[in-house]
């Protein structure tokens, strides 16, 4: 019998992570008696005086948000991470080793109305959200090793707040995502002397197997080593590194291409579609070199798997094991692609 990766189960490298996944394409098939998600709640009011992300409304520490228009950006008031804290003590067991955690935590609400998501949202909206995450990427890297931008979204992956915003933490330390991912492209650019992710965009664009949508400055793709089954990468065709080197062009272009991602997204399953989605690019503050084997990059991980009810759950043998996906990523990739770019709510 001859290999194909549509019907038969194999392994797939992670370069970025040096991890693999278990792709096994003969279990689309099966039947689903398990977990039913409920049906996200579809009908948010455009304002609602009791929620603390709403302009003009008294978060419960009794601080008044202002009446903004397009973006609001505040400390978050139950933050993990704070600015000033005492430092452990050094430790010579390499079983038992802590060492300091400082940083801050910040919430940037999107749009004044609750119920305008991304995908709904002007380009020019859009725009003004990535300018203000270039503005908190600036001004928090000058202190700050990592600052991780990203958006929980949908009660499903744990949002606690329907209001479209997401939030922003500054650490003094590489997060355990950057640092694996760091080490993993620095040791391919010492190797190759090219940033891995170029040299993977480029073989990428070649075969066209798993891209979704590109425009001037940006490619959307299902990542070959895709975990979540809807999983997406959005990748600069330049050598750009951190957030903060986009020009304005490239913001508006971003703002483009995430617009109509995330529309391709709703349109899937025709619902608000949920997914914890951020950025990454070279380290920042005290960690901050010329970071020229980076290439800034976003990440979209969608639970969804098979309708708006049903999700793919990481337990079992992905928790004691590794992860596995039964939807291969070419064929995400060609559902995203066959789908339109109007959004259902707008037709
Ligand atoms: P999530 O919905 O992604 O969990 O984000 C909401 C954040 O907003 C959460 O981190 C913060 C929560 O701590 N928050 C405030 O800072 N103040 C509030 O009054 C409500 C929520």
């Amino acid at each position: 019998m001859e290999f194909s990766a549509e019907d038969h189960q194999h392994i797939r490298y992670n370069p970025l992570k040096d991890e693999w996944v278990l792709v096994s394409p003969h279990r689309m098939k099966r039947p689903w008696s398990g977990q039913i998600e409920r049906p996200q709640e579809e009908e948010i009011p455009e304002h609602d005086p009791n929620n603390p992300l709403c302009p003009g409304v008294t978060r419960p520490n009794g601080q008044i948000n202002p009446h903004y228009s397009s973006t609001f950006v505040f400390t978050n008031d139950f933050p993990a991470l704070l600015e000033n804290v005492p430092e452990p003590p050094e430790s010579g067991d390499p079983l038992f080793q802590m060492k300091k955690a400082e940083g801050t935590c910040r919430v940037m609400c999107f749009h004044p109305k609750s119920n305008v998501t991304i995908p709904l949202m002007t380009e020019e909206e859009i725009s003004t959200v990535i300018r203000g995450w270039i503005v908190q990427m600036n001004e928090l890297g000058e202190k700050y090793a990592w600052v991780q931008v990203f958006e929980n979204k949908g009660s499903i992956m744990g949002c606690s707040n329907p209001h479209p915003h997401c939030q922003i933490w500054a650490s003094s330390f590489l997060p355990n995502e950057a640092r694996i991912k760091d080490m993993h492209q620095r040791k391919y650019y010492e190797k190759f002397g090219y940033p891995m992710l170029l040299d993977y965009l480029k073989k990428e664009l070649q075969k066209q197997v798993r891209v979704v949508i590109e425009n001037s400055d940006w490619v959307v793709l299902v990542p070959y080593w895709a975990v979540w089954p809807f999983e997406t990468m959005i990748l600069p065709r330049t050598h750009i590194k951190q957030m903060t080197d986009l020009t304005q062009d490239e913001v508006e272009s971003l703002a483009s291409i995430m617009k109509r991602l995330t529309t391709r997204y709703d349109n899937l399953f025709q619902t608000s579609f949920p997914y914890s989605m951020g950025w990454h690019g070279a380290p920042t503050g005290p960690y901050k070199d010329n970071g020229d084997h980076w290439l800034f990059h976003g990440i979209y991980y969608p639970p969804l798997l098979r309708s708006a009810t049903v999700k793919k759950f990481m337990v079992g043998y992905e928790m004691l094991a590794q992860c596995q996906r039964d939807l291969t990523p070419e064929q995400a990739a060609e559902r995203l692609r066959n789908l339109s770019e109007i959004h259902y709510k707008q037709q």
